[in-house]
């Protein structure tokens, strides 16, 4: 139980303290400079401060703190990933995660839930097949289940699915959790700025400053900062800051919506995840069933949610759940999706020495949260690339090395 809990419990009053202090003017300089104050940043700006000693972080972002995809996806965590890198980095976010409310001493709300990924035919069944294989090698849980299965689990999915797409069966990965996405946030922004880090939020960077292929300052529209490290940690404007410092990437931005229901009684326990539908659901504890869908088909930089999703949505939905019929829905959003081309993240250094990339993270970055930000924070720290993200690095694409992630990234793609 985190410790606040008992703290306030046991207190008279119930002050609570600032979640972080916004210093009144940025520094000349700072040894290190996050972009991006979404859970990414502040997890990285975190583990710098409190594993590795580096405090003096300015951590800056145009918009407000973890208003972009960190307050956007619909909160899930998994590691039932496809290729050996994706899911030794996702178990290790699992592991983190787990204790993740103790270190932050912040309640995140982690619910364990089950998740259960259904197969409508036997191309879908076979990829559940080779995913679970490869997850039990790392010593993932994860199996194949028959459609009976599904129903024990969920007694409300209708297995024919209307007669259109009948569940075949699924890939069952008992550790899939959702966990409350703000708090991450919030969390680490909090205990990084209790160890010193500073955070700036609107305040945009409209350039990054180099010589001789080396950083040497961020400059911001509240002035410029000197600094031998930049850490890009934004979601939907990689390929605007990869320009400020001559690199290109595959990056292509989509919008990714979603939408959340109004509150019913709790009856949706688990995690339910259709490709072939293009759909994800859970049930918050508030009893909101929270939902999404593929990425939109046009590449598109804005955060527009459409009329096309709802109703797209809401008619897959019920195939699945056909006694959802008028259960309303009441608020709906997307985030910006920097989609790579194999499905898996671009990370760590980069040709440009002391400029460091957190990218590339589609549909798949929230749950990636904890194990960026001790990833990026050793890489950052060392100078070097952290193990856990070796074959994330930017240059695979020259060398056409792809990771060949789609088939457990997400759904629909
Ligand atoms: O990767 O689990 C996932 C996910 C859920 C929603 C979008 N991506």
């Amino acid at each position: 139980m985190p410790l606040r809990l008992l703290k306030y419990g046991f207190k008279r009053d119930h002050a609570e303290p600032r979640y972080f202090n916004t210093p009144a003017a940025l520094k000349d300089s700072y040894d290190v400079v996050i972009v991006g104050a979404g859970g990414h940043g502040l997890a990285c700006a975190y583990n710098l401060a409190h594993y590795h000693g580096i405090t003096r972080i300015a951590v800056v972002d145009r918009g407000y703190l973890g208003g972009g995809n960190t307050g956007r996806n619909t909160t899930i965590v998994r590691s039932n990933y496809l290729t050996p890198e994706g899911v030794r980095f996702y178990d290790r976010s699992v592991q983190i995660f787990k204790g993740l409310s103790a270190e932050l001493d912040f309640n995140l709300f982690y619910s364990e839930r089950g998740h259960f990924t259904l197969a409508h035919n036997e191309g879908t069944l076979r990829t559940a097949r080779w995913r679970a294989e490869v997850n039990k090698h790392y010593g993932v849980e994860s199996e194949v289940v028959g459609p009976d299965d599904v129903k024990r689990a969920c007694p409300e999915i209708d297995l024919g699915c209307g007669g259109r797409h009948p569940i075949v069966g699924a890939l069952y990965h008992a550790p899939g959790a959702i966990v409350r996405h703000d708090a991450v946030a919030w969390g680490y922004a909090r205990q990084a700025s209790a160890k010193g880090v500073e955070i700036f939020q609107n305040t945009a960077v409209t350039g990054i400053e180099t010589s001789n292929g080396r950083v040497t300052g961020v400059v911001t529209d509240r002035g410029r900062i000197k600094t031998g490290k930049v850490v890009s940690a934004t979601a939907g404007a990689t390929p605007t800051i990869l320009k400020m410092v001559d690199l290109e990437s595959p990056i292509e931005i989509y919008p990714l919506q979603a939408c959340v229901s109004e509150p019913m009684k709790p009856w949706l326990d688990t995690i339910i995840v259709s490709g072939s539908l293009h759909v994800y659901v859970s049930q918050t504890a508030r009893g909101e069933l929270v939902m999404g869908a593929a990425v939109d088909p046009a590449e598109l930089h804005s955060t527009r949610s459409s009329f096309e999703f709802v109703t797209g949505i809401a008619d897959q939905m019920l195939d699945l759940f056909p006694f959802l019929a008028g259960v309303k829905i009441v608020r709906q959003w997307a985030g910006m999706a920097d989609m790579t081309p194999d499905f898996a993240p671009v990370m760590g250094k980069t040709p440009v020495a002391g400029f460091y990339l957190d990218a590339g993270w589609g549909t798949w970055g929230f749950k990636a949260t904890p194990v960026c930000g001790e990833t990026m924070a050793y890489t950052v720290a060392n100078d070097r690339n952290h193990e856990l993200i070796t074959g994330f690095g930017l240059d695979r694409f020259e060398r056409f090395e792809m990771l060949g992630e789609k088939g457990a990234a997400a759904v629909g793609h």
